[in-house]
């Protein structure tokens, strides 16, 4: 039986080389093999697709669209066949072929339709929901080009456009009959028929068709395979020829244009709000595409949409999707004719939100008139909800218009999403701990203190499918070789690790694990940067997108602070460093750019100052992204996670290297409390600012950088090394300059602190085997952090699902 399933799947990859590319399987290059491979492996997929779809239908279960912006999937080849069943036969077919799956996989495309944390959490999210056997579908956006390439160009960033489309994409399906189309702009009409019954009419606008195209997510082992739906968007005539006036060719042509930017690009800003027209215009297009199918499917089955909540819940990722609310108000109150009491209180039982931030600047507030130009009945109906809000309000606090000034959705000649969104839902939630702590006592006070029910936390998690079975194959088969598979789909069963923790020979095989991955990073950036590292030194890494908040800085002034302590005293003891990062910055955010400029210098000049004799070592890894990630997390031995305490609300990549056996280094902020609460004190390192702290400096004032310069030569030199052409006479006055007068995020308040808890790190580390046991237990305390403990608390209090069967 195994032998016949493996013949059929070796046809069936050189029948796709033949039809696709018309050639042998001795005469393909890499990337046909991996096109043709997936193809094979697409259509072990669409049976069991095609099977859940069915299930789902007959079981009549409650659905999750999870909507997002972003979905950062990462290559899909290696992780279909992992999770698929018939793992062995692929993987042996593979092999009997002679072909190498290492290789294979590096052919694919990346599918980057993601900035960072909350598009990465979005996939995440969709592998535990599948793996969990929930019926969920994310729905988002087919940007043409996903995240852009970086490539560092003495130093500085240079972006590349990723079209990642070029060659095709194997996993996605364009499903044609599951169009709709969305309209923009013109201007809405109220009309009376004859009975005297009110309703509105939108005239004059701009239409475009929605086209879905899906892509499978398949659950670990159990047969279940959800959908990622993206949306493309075309222009009518060319959707549908014979309704195109031929006439009008210049009307055509603007409709075309007019379709083809909506889903051109990805926005690469992470954190930070950007009031532009066209994300307005990608936001209505995918949301009102989603609800509209929604509905429409929903409506095959049943017919009433009262029940709507019953059958579906909307997730919004953050604010970007929260026109979902207004959108199914107009639906229900445009197309079904419902009464607005009955329509809102559909919406509210079907809409949940989640929020991401804290920080101002990352809040969405469009401006006003922007907003109604392009969506003029949809901005009707966010008057309507406001007004009745804002009664609401001033009925419940008569004497307190300040609750109308936090509160309000129209405030200031804007609409405020996020008030707009928790408005709508029936579900608000932070995604750590401290980050909802933080917005029921601060920035959203007024709301938590009106409607306390509607607010909760879930901690985010990861998928320990990608991020350790995929990622780090040694230590998966090590885990397993100790406590048996059932980690792979719970992960709370890593505990058993402890047993092993003090134990030699563990600690041993642990830390021979960590140095050949350290060995398989280090290969990589031979390739790649063309510099030697010592994989006996310690790897310390900092991946994530570039912030100000993140804190590069404050790693790269240590490191900075390490070179002029080595030069001035060589002797000195000094265990061997190796400094990795990676980070892309928002093309248009100066600062974050001088910052990668500010670590290639420093990294320049350290990996080429003999005086140092290799001790310590900077590398810069270019276009950080998933795949890498993988590699970077499983060879790391330290983990900075160093944001201004309350500033990151969770952070996720502290959960991957957690996992992978990497020591937290960080300050009290996100998710790293809770890190550090499940792993011990003693098996992480913690420095700087509280968040309380750090908010009541916000608040009330009495911080002075200036101080902290004056009083500390150390400070002094680095900073002063920023200005006097120490790096190849490049000034970064920007920096000097911003930390002097004000320095938003601490960087020298923490310096002294993070300087000790550097300290601590080598002391730890020298001790070996204090080491290896403080890896082995956050492997081992990871449980907590799986992206499927996540899933079942979404779905136990907020979307109420069941499991298909
Ligand atoms: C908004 C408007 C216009 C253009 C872009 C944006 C935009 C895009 C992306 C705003 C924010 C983002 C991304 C935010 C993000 O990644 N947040 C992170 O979410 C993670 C998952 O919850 C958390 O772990 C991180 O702490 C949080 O920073």
């Amino acid at each position: 039986m195994q032998n016949i399933r493996k013949e059929q799947f070796k046809e069936s990859i050189k029948d796709n080389l033949k039809s696709l590319f018309c050639v042998s399987i001795d005469d393909a290059s890499q990337e046909q093999l991996f096109y043709a491979t997936s193809k094979a492996i697409q259509l072990i997929i669409i049976n069991k697709w095609i099977n859940t779809q069915k299930i789902q239908k007959e079981q009549d279960a409650k659905i999750v669209y999870y909507m997002s912006m972003e979905f950062l999937m990462g290559r899909a080849l290696g992780n279909n066949i992992i999770n698929l069943k018939e793992n062995e036969i692929i993987t042996e077919s593979i092999k009997e072929l002679g072909l190498d799956l290492n290789v294979m996989e590096n052919q694919e495309p990346e599918p980057a339709l993601g900035n960072g944390g909350l598009g990465r959490l979005a996939a995440c999210f969709l592998d535990s929901l599948a793996t969990l056997g929930y019926p969920a579908m994310g729905c988002g956006i087919r940007y043409k080009y996903g995240m852009f390439k970086q490539q560092i160009k003495d130093g500085f960033q240079v972006e590349l456009p990723d079209d990642w489309l070029r060659h095709g994409y194997p996993f996605e399906i364009k499903k044609n009959e599951d169009a709709v189309e969305v309209k923009f702009g013109g201007y809405s009409r109220m009309y009376r028929d004859v009975y005297g019954k009110v309703s509105f009419i939108n005239e004059g606008y701009q239409g475009v068709i929605a086209v879905p195209y899906d892509i499978p997510i398949v659950g670990y082992n159990n047969d279940v395979v959800n959908t990622l739906r993206v949306w493309d968007a075309e222009a009518i005539f060319k959707f549908d020829l014979d309704a195109f006036d031929k006439g009008n060719y210049v009307n055509a042509s603007e409709q075309e244009t007019f379709a083809n930017t909506i889903c051109s690009v990805l926005y690469p800003n992470d954190n930070n709000f950007v009031g532009k027209r066209l994300r307005l215009t990608q936001q209505y297009f995918f949301v009102s595409a989603t609800v509209q199918r929604a509905i429409k499917d929903y409506l095959k089955n049943h017919d009433d949409l009262h029940k709507l909540s019953d059958k579906i819940a909307f997730q919004m990722n953050d604010t970007h999707p929260s026109l979902s609310v207004a959108e199914l108000m107009r639906i229900l109150v445009d197309d079904y004719f419902f009464d607005w009491d009955d329509a809102w209180e559909i919406t509210q039982k079907t809409c949940a939100y989640t929020n991401h931030t804290i920080m101002s600047e990352a809040l969405e507030k469009w401006d006003v008139d922007l907003f109604k130009g392009l969506l003029p009945r949809v901005y009707e109906i966010i008057e309507e909800i406001n007004k009745r809000f804002c009664l609401d309000v001033s009925t419940k606090y008569p004497d307190d218009y300040s609750k109308i000034k936090n509160m309000a959705i129209l405030y200031d000649n804007k609409v405020r999403m996020a008030n707009l969104a928790i408005v709508g839902s029936h579900s608000v939630n932070g995604v750590a701990e401290l980050h909802t702590e933080i917005l029921k006592n601060q920035l959203l006070k007024d709301f938590y203190i009106m409607t306390p029910e509607k607010f909760s936390n879930k901690t985010n998690g990861i998928t320990q499918r990608r991020f350790l079975l995929h990622g780090n194959p040694l230590l998966a088969t090590w885990v397993t070789n100790k406590i048996g598979n059932s980690w792979i789909t719970g992960l709370q069963k890593m505990n058993k690790l402890v047993d092993y923790a003090d134990e030699i020979t563990a600690q041993n095989e642990f830390m021979d694990i960590k140095h050949k991955n350290k060995i398989r990073l280090a290969e990589y950036i031979k390739e790649h940067n063309n510099i030697d590292i010592d994989t006996n030194s310690i790897f310390d890494v900092h991946v994530k997108r570039l912030h100000e908040y993140k804190r590069q800085l404050l790693n790269v002034f240590h490191i900075m602070y390490l070179q002029n302590k080595l030069i001035e005293n060589p002797n000195m003891e000094f265990y061997p460093r190796t400094f990795i990062f990676g980070a892309k910055a928002s093309a248009g955010y100066m600062k974050a750019k001088s910052i990668i400029k500010l670590i290639n210098c420093v990294a320049d000049r350290i990996n080429s100052d003999t005086r140092l004799h290799g001790k310590l070592k900077v590398v810069f890894i270019e276009n950080y992204n998933v795949s890498i990630a993988e590699i970077i997390v499983s060879a790391a031995d330290v983990s900075e996670q160093i944001s201004t305490a309350s500033k990151e609300a969770s952070g996720t990549s502290n959960m991957k290297f957690m996992l992978n056996g990497a020591i937290t280094l960080g300050t009290m902020d996100g998710a790293n409390v809770e890190i550090i609460e499940e792993v011990g004190k003693e098996n992480a390192v913690t420095f700087g600012l509280s968040s309380q702290e750090v908010l009541d400096y916000e608040k009330y004032g009495g911080y002075f950088p200036k101080d902290i310069y004056d009083n500390d030569i150390d400070i002094q030199c680095i900073l002063n090394q920023l200005i006097n052409g120490y790096y190849y006479m490049y000034n970064f006055n920007d920096i000097y300059n911003s930390l002097l007068s004000r320095d938003d995020y601490f960087i020298l308040k923490d310096f002294r602190s993070y300087v000790e808890a550097q300290e601590q790190i080598e002391k730890l580390y020298k001790n070996k085997s204090q080491w290896a046991k403080s890896a082995i237990l956050n492997t081992a305390k990871s449980g907590k952090f799986s992206s499927d403990r996540t899933i079942q608390e979404y779905v136990d209090d907020i979307w109420h699902l069941e499991k298909l069967n």
